[in-house]
């Protein structure tokens, strides 16, 4: 507990530190701000969660004549916790946005993961620190598993290994944290490796009152049935409420999904944005919000980029932002220019601005039988679960929207495509299975975790904790989201990750 002492954060105003801020509350301590070099010189303890992409960090640190005195501090000795990018820039460089210099601290360079089968890149989720040296700093971890999201890494040599405190495995060690100092080492003897993930989904909107709930639809369709057609906006509770239940009961992350965000300015939605507020103030796993994350102009005229849009996201508590209807428009264009990266798309944008780990596409696709692959340009599959006019091929036709309007894409070229311009990570749900509760639909999983080497997240269709272990087993996803069963109480998280630990599917037990 930190109460009563002051801790001086510094926050260069990219991404999401919202969640350091409530940790840092949470504990007691008082936050200082750094807005002046002065501030870090007179730090009593500074904490420095970067971000982002190496070069903006750097960047706004040399802006701001930050690097002497953040190097002189550090160099003293004087007490500094660096999250993330405020490890990495303690190395020398980094071979991110093309190569750039950091604070040289630390012997050796911050190098991209390189692509092993089957360990897709970003590496995502809760890993297992290996510990190399007694230190008190990691004895009260859980089951000493904590979570990752980042491409790039720095890997032990002889030249820093008086430094590294941790290593983690993933197609080989690399440094997961460093520390002047010592203490226990520590056995529990729990499972380790990268777990597999469960997220929990809220399906967010105003319902016809104007109030924003937390919804789920059948296929889509979040109506009820009413007499004469749609009835109300079905109600199962509230965002920050249901977040916060999640949270305790050991959702390995909570994805908000505005579902009419592409109707509305997303920016002109503050009660999304009080939502993040309020949830990350006791939700302390990593909040996915999607929704409406695209360009704008407004009603006034006035233009807002993707990228300014997601930063509101991540100044209010989100840790990655998920890119549905307009993803789908940059794949179009992408293909249509000959794979060209134009430079302008949201998911370029927003990737180089903070990293590809914070943004997630989400694909809304729908299954298109055909009887036979020459009848469509789309790459086909032969499925176990033939159509209804006994059609043994299907692709998977990629919508937006909501999944009002389909386009002529497959689920698989849009996952090709969203991972070349710089997504980190694919939200993959299926509007077939949306709200049936009968099983993901595990041929799409397979097809689109073969086709890309970046994490898949199955969704859509979990009735049982046997659906989760069926798609973990069955296909290369690397996490499994769900709404409905954990809404209605039908089937508890923990529940989950029991079935799964008994499976053999490594996952973080609470
Ligand atoms: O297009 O960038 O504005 O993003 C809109 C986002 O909202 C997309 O991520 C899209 O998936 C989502 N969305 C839009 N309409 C709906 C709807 O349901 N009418 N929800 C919708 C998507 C699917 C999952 C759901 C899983 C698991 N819902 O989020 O949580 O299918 O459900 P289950 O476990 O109950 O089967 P843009």
């Amino acid at each position: 507990s930190g109460t009563g002492l002051e801790v001086t954060l510094l926050d260069y105003g990219a991404g999401n530190v919202r969640s350091v801020r409530n940790a840092l509350k949470r504990l007691g301590y008082s936050i200082k701000e750094v807005t002046s070099p002065q501030d870090i010189t007179r730090a009593q303890r500074l904490v420095f969660p970067g971000v982002g992409a190496f070069e903006q960090c750097m960047g706004t640190l040399r802006r701001y004549d930050y690097v002497d005195p953040l190097r002189d501090y550090i160099q003293a000795g004087r007490p500094f916790l660096g999250i993330c990018l405020g490890l990495h820039m303690l190395f020398e460089g980094s071979d991110e946005n093309g190569g750039v210099e950091g604070l040289g601290i630390i012997p050796g360079r911050v190098t991209r993961f390189e692509d092993y089968p089957g360990l897709p890149v970003p590496h995502i989720g809760w890993n297992t620190l290996e510990q190399r040296r007694p230190s008190s700093l990691l004895a009260d971890l859980d089951h000493r598993r904590v979570y990752f999201v980042h491409s790039y890494r720095a890997t032990p040599s002889p030249g820093n290994e008086d430094w590294v405190l941790s290593t983690t495995e993933y197609g080989g060690p690399f440094v997961s944290a460093v520390q002047r100092g010592q203490a226990q080492p520590l056995d529990d003897g729990h499972s380790t490796g990268l777990a597999r993930r469960v997220i929990a989904c809220l399906d967010v909107r105003a319902n016809d009152r104007g109030d924003l709930v937390v919804t789920k639809g059948d296929q889509y369709d979040v109506r009820d049935k009413g007499a004469e057609g749609g009835g109300d906006v079905r109600n199962l509770g509230l965002p920050v409420e249901l977040a916060g239940r999640y949270f305790s009961e050991g959702a390995d992350e909570v994805s908000f999904l505005n579902i009419t965000g592409f109707r509305d300015f997303p920016l002109g939605d503050m009660p999304m944005l009080q939502v993040l507020r309020q949830a990350s103030e006791g939700v302390f796993v990593p909040l996915t919000v999607g929704g409406g994350i695209r360009e704008f102009t407004d009603a006034q005229g006035k233009f807002y980029s993707a990228v300014e849009v997601a930063a509101e996201y991540f100044r209010s508590g989100a840790d990655k932002v998920s890119i549905g209807s307009d993803a789908v428009d940059a794949a179009l264009q992408y293909f249509g220019s000959g794979k060209q990266k134009s430079g302008n798309t949201s998911i370029e944008q927003i990737s180089w601005a903070y990293g590809a780990q914070a943004v997630v596409v989400s694909i809304d696709p729908r299954r298109v039988y055909v009887a036979d692959p020459s009848a469509t340009e789309r790459p086909c599959v032969r499925t176990k679960l033939p159509g209804r006019n006994g059609e043994e091929y299907c692709w998977w036709q990629c919508t937006v929207k909501g999944g009002r309007e389909g386009r002529d894409l497959d689920a698989t070229e849009l996952a090709r495509a969203a991972a070349d311009l710089g997504a980190g990570e694919l939200l993959l749900n299926c509007i077939d299975r949306d709200g049936q509760g009968n099983g993901f639909d595990t041929e799409l999983v397979a097809a689109v975790s073969a086709a890309v080497t970046i994490p898949v997240i199955a969704s859509s269709g979990a009735g049982t904790p046997q659906h989760f272990s069926e798609v973990f087993h069955g296909t290369g996803a690397a996490a499994a989201l769900a709404a409905g069963i954990f809404h209605r109480k039908e089937v508890a998280i923990s529940a989950v990750k029991q079935h799964m630990h008994e499976e053999g599917i490594p996952t973080r037990l609470c």
